[in-house]
């Protein structure tokens, strides 16, 4: 009995103790991830657009060593929240918040749809871009 209860504290310790090494959060688009556009992200391309192998695992749901479309986008739909850039908390993007999250000022005048200097959570679901 002593050692399920040790094991279930390691389990539930484990996941609290990658998240915090993981300080800053980083956001990376579609585009950026999947460098050879065959609509799949490998675990190297992963890795070299600074994605944590921690974070690809967890989008990686069969563990085929890729990440699908269907993947990233199951990882959207639950962590798709600007709350964790959004430094100020004014419940949007400034371009100083995004580029401290690894977005191009460029890339950031494309999200900023109606140019208003901000990226609002409407703005940010039409892009494909993800946040870890
Ligand atoms: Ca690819
Ligand atoms: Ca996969
Ligand atoms: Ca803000």
């Amino acid at each position: 009995m002593k050692i399920i209860n040790y094991l279930f504290i390691a389990a539930t310790l484990l996941p609290t103790i990658g998240y915090s090494q993981t300080a800053a959060p980083k956001i990376a688009s579609l585009a950026t991830l999947d460098a050879n556009k065959d609509q799949k992200i490998t675990r190297e391309e992963a890795l070299k657009a600074g994605m944590p192998d921690a974070t690809f695992k967890r989008i990686d749901k069969d563990n085929n060593g890729s990440i699908s479309i269907a993947e990233l986008n199951a990882y959207k739909a639950q962590n798709n929240s600007i709350a964790p850039i959004d430094g100020d908390k004014d419940n949007k993007i400034s371009k100083a918040e995004a580029v401290k999250a690894g977005m191009t000022e460029q890339e950031f005048r494309i999200l900023d749809k109606d140019n208003s200097g901000f990226i609002t959570q409407q703005e940010w679901d039409t892009g494909n871009w993800i946040i870890w």
